[in-house]
């Protein structure tokens, strides 16, 4: 696992099939990050790079890592693959293929046989988002002040929203 060059301390796993996957999961991180979660982003391809999936997932709960967020595209296997090798919970992020637009990526993470568990999420951004903001409530379970920075979080979005709509250029 180390040789990933990994910090001792990230909770949060973040991979995915290709760095051209990174302009999606990249809102992962940014919302880890804003929630004060230490967390590592990882290129791990479960066709590309096998060995290197196999390592990473049989290794990440004793790398010290409490949730893998995945994120793939295409016949997107990574998240499922991950999870038939790891008990951490596993959070799939479609990303959005050119040729189908993520709906064979959706599919391909969504349907897991009984037994093997990926929660899947929404096709790109909003996935990627909302995979942070799961892995972040699953931590703030066992920590109080995760479970206030999210808590936050949420308020600053509330209140973000305006009560009446406005022209837009
Ligand atoms: C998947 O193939 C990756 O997750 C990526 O979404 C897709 C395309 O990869 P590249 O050809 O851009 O490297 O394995």
């Amino acid at each position: 696992m180390r040789g990933y060059d990994v910090p001792e301390k990230a909770d949060v796993a973040i991979i995915m099939g290709s760095q051209s996957d990174w302009t999606t999961m990249r809102h992962a991180a940014e919302t880890l990050t804003a929630l004060e979660i230490n967390h590592e982003a990882l290129i791990v391809s479960a066709h590309r790079t096998p060995e290197r999936l196999y390592e990473f997932a049989k290794g990440a709960k004793a790398a010290g890592f409490k949730a893998v967020i995945a994120g793939a595209g295409g016949a997107a296997h990574l998240p499922g693959m991950t999870a038939a090798m790891t008990p951490l919970p596993v959070f799939g992020v479609p990303v959005e293929s050119k040729a189908l637009s993520g709906q064979d990526s959706l599919l391909s993470i969504v349907q897991m046989p009984a037994g093997i568990p990926v929660g899947t999420l929404a096709i790109g951004k909003a996935g990627a988002v909302n995979a942070a903001l799961l892995a972040a409530a699953v931590l703030a379970l066992y920590d109080d002040s995760l479970a206030k920075r999210l808590d936050a979080w949420r308020a600053e979005q509330t209140n973000k929203v305006a009560l009446k709509p406005v022209d837009e250029a």
